[in-house]
């Protein structure tokens, strides 16, 4: 058994669960930030058997999208007051995806 972590943007969360649903894949959603952005994302927590990771993987794929989106960055001037900085456009997704082995899956 696999557990698989996949980081997706928030637009793509509903549409990425019900392909779970429809799949029969279990999965479970939490809501998250990501560090750079501070902007919310949403994880998956998937645990999955080995011979079905790369369904699991083509289904997180073709629900997640690549998207711009801009951070302003703080600049400090000579007196330390903060001042907004330029927008920097950065490339958000498609999905971070990790996976790990299992050691051991109960269900009670
Ligand atoms: P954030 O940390 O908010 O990052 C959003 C996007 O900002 C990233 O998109 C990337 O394009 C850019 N970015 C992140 N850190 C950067 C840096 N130090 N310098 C320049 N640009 C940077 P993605 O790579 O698609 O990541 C989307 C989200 O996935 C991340 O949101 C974070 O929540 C998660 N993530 C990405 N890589 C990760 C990792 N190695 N470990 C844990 N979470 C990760």
């Amino acid at each position: 058994m696999k557990l698989v972590l996949a980081i997706v943007q928030d637009k793509d969360a509903d549409a990425l669960a019900r392909e779970f649903i429809q799949n029969n894949v279990r999965a479970t959603k939490l809501a998250t930030s990501g560090g750079f952005l501070k902007a919310g994302n949403t994880t998956f927590i998937v645990g999955i058997e080995d011979d079905r990771v790369n369904e699991v993987l083509e289904i997180i794929k073709k629900s997640s999208h690549t998207r711009e989106q801009y951070v302003s960055n703080m600049n400090m001037d000579a007196a330390g007051t903060s001042m907004l900085g330029k927008p920097v456009q950065v490339t958000v997704g498609g999905a971070t995806v990790f996976v790990l082995p299992v050691e051991e899956f109960k269900h009670f």
